[in-house]
């Protein structure tokens, strides 16, 4: 079985989000089940500063974009076992310091769409399946179809697409259209703009979204950002496929960017030694708190209403002690700010993103706080489960999946949960949660089972491999 994974970010190439996580680790799983699996990004600016000197040249060709023909070179490096492919165009991506929001998104991808698949014939690669990921590969089924059909090495490539994240669609205005180089559909509009996603979602021969429940949800109104009624015509193709996470990147036993390395049986003296670091690096007090962890982009998405209705009194109150990690809106990144300025002994705050300080705070918090709006998936809650740190989570989409809230008198369970977008509801949970930390040997029990369980990408790579097989054989 052959298939490309086609997307725009991946650890360690790339990173803006879990999208990264994803492309980074699961092809390594599908290597390892005898596929050959392979990934094609765009050669970004990052790419290029931090690991020029690993990729070699392969091939280049141009791709016609409107009146012009843009220069596509094609470089690659073999990581984990997994060759990578980079699409480089230096006007494209070279000089960009942001992976998207340029003004020329639609033709910077559309570029992309339009290179991956003539890079197939340049390098005598022809995939099964091309494995599309988000938006920003919403148009190759598209392009596939109207312009590469009748050559015979594309007749039988398949395509499915993975929504990560529904919120995000790739919308552009129709003057992009003579940039794409491909004849017009209806396939490619939607709500009189063109929409990369809703074109992948129609066109490729299956889509998956990262959770169950998230594709449960996303045929519905609240969830589906308008693609919830192009999606209901395609239920019958649409399937959820949890992520996992890589335990040889996420691991305290081995992470050499925590303090102390633990796993279960010295789980307390981890605990306490990480926490007394990130205590010393926020100059928080020293005091028998639990602490509650963040690690977060700042959007509205992610639930930052909800804790900021409620959580200065507990603070204030001297039931917990703060961190905080992420960036995103400014109103947000102000908020937290203030409050660590109004509570400096207890609130610590890091505006920015910084993956060695996200994991000594997993390794260092007690909990882990995820109230989000909507959640495809989530990684967060379960990397926390693997450092011990007990996640609070709002039951939504992912969350829902892999969180089993804590049930006191059964005493099973791997976390605490809420269902409505509350903040009261939150409280209650939070509550909960500072509750049973308080009966010390029900909360080690606890912990016990989140550092038990077992999200590996084994599972979910061979779910992949399946829908791989039905997808290539038309089942
Ligand atoms: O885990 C990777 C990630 C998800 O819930 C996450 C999200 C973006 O919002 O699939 O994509």
């Amino acid at each position: 079985m052959k298939i490309l994974l086609a997307g725009s970010e991946a650890t360690p190439f790339s990173k803006t989000g879990g999208l990264a996580d994803v492309l980074g680790s699961l092809p390594k799983e599908l290597v390892q089940l005898g596929i050959d699996a392979r990934v094609v990004l765009p050669k970004h600016m990052w790419t290029k500063e931090k690991f020029n000197d690993l990729l070699e040249p392969v091939c280049h060709f141009r791709v016609p974009v409107g009146p012009k023909k843009e220069y596509a070179g094609v470089e690659k490096t073999v990581y984990d076992n997994v060759t990578f492919y980079f699409i480089d165009n230096e006007y494209y991506f070279g000089y960009r310091n942001t992976l998207y929001g340029h003004y020329d998104d639609g033709e910077r991808y559309g570029f992309f769409n339009n290179a991956i698949l003539m890079m197939l014939e340049a390098i005598d690669f022809y995939p099964d399946i091309i494995h599309l990921n988000d938006w920003q590969t919403g148009l190759i089924p598209y392009l596939l179809e109207k312009k590469y059909r009748s050559n015979k090495n594309y007749q039988n490539i398949k395509t499915i697409i993975t929504i990560h994240n529904i919120a995000y669609q790739g919308r552009f205005s129709k003057e992009l259209m003579p940039y794409l180089d491909v004849e017009y559909g209806s396939e490619l509009e939607f709500d009189n703009v063109i929409n990369f996603l809703k074109c992948g979602i129609v066109t490729a021969d299956f889509v998956t979204t990262v959770s169950q429940t998230y594709a449960n949800e996303i045929l519905h109104d609240y969830f589906g950002y308008g693609m919830q009624n192009v999606l209901r015509l395609r239920q019958d193709r649409l399937a959820g496929i949890v992520n996992g996470i890589d335990y040889d990147v996420f691991n305290p036993q081995v992470d050499r960017k925590i303090e102390y390395n633990y796993s279960l049986y010295n789980y307390l003296k981890g605990k306490r030694t990480n926490k007394a670091e990130l205590r010393d690096y926020y100059s928080l007090e020293d005091n028998r708190r639990p602490m509650i962890g963040m690690v977060s982009r700042l959007t509205e998405a992610k639930g930052f209403d909800l804790v900021m209705d409620v959580i200065e009194p507990l603070i204030a109150d001297g039931e917990i002690q703060f961190v905080l990690l992420g960036s995103g809106d400014q109103y947000i990144e102000d908020w937290f700010q203030a409050l660590r300025d109004r509570h400096p002994d207890q609130v610590g705050v890091y505006i920015g993103y910084s993956d060695e300080m996200a994991r000594k705070i997993y390794a260092g918090v007690d909990m882990f706080l995820m109230p989000s709006r909507f959640e495809p998936c989530g990684l967060a809650q379960l990397i926390s489960l693997k450092y011990g740190t007990i996640p609070v989570v709002r039951k939504t989409g992912g969350l829902r999946d892999t969180i089993d809230i804590y049930n006191k008198y059964t005493g099973e369970g791997t976390g605490f949960g809420f269902e409505n977008y509350d903040s009261g509801d939150m409280l209650y949970a939070i509550n909960n949660a500072l509750e049973v930390y308080g009966d010390q040997k029900s909360w080690k029990e606890l912990v016990k089972r989140g550092m038990d369980q077992d999200f590996s990408w084994r599972t979910s790579a061979k779910q992949y491999n399946e829908l791989y097989t039905k997808v290539k054989e038309d089942l």
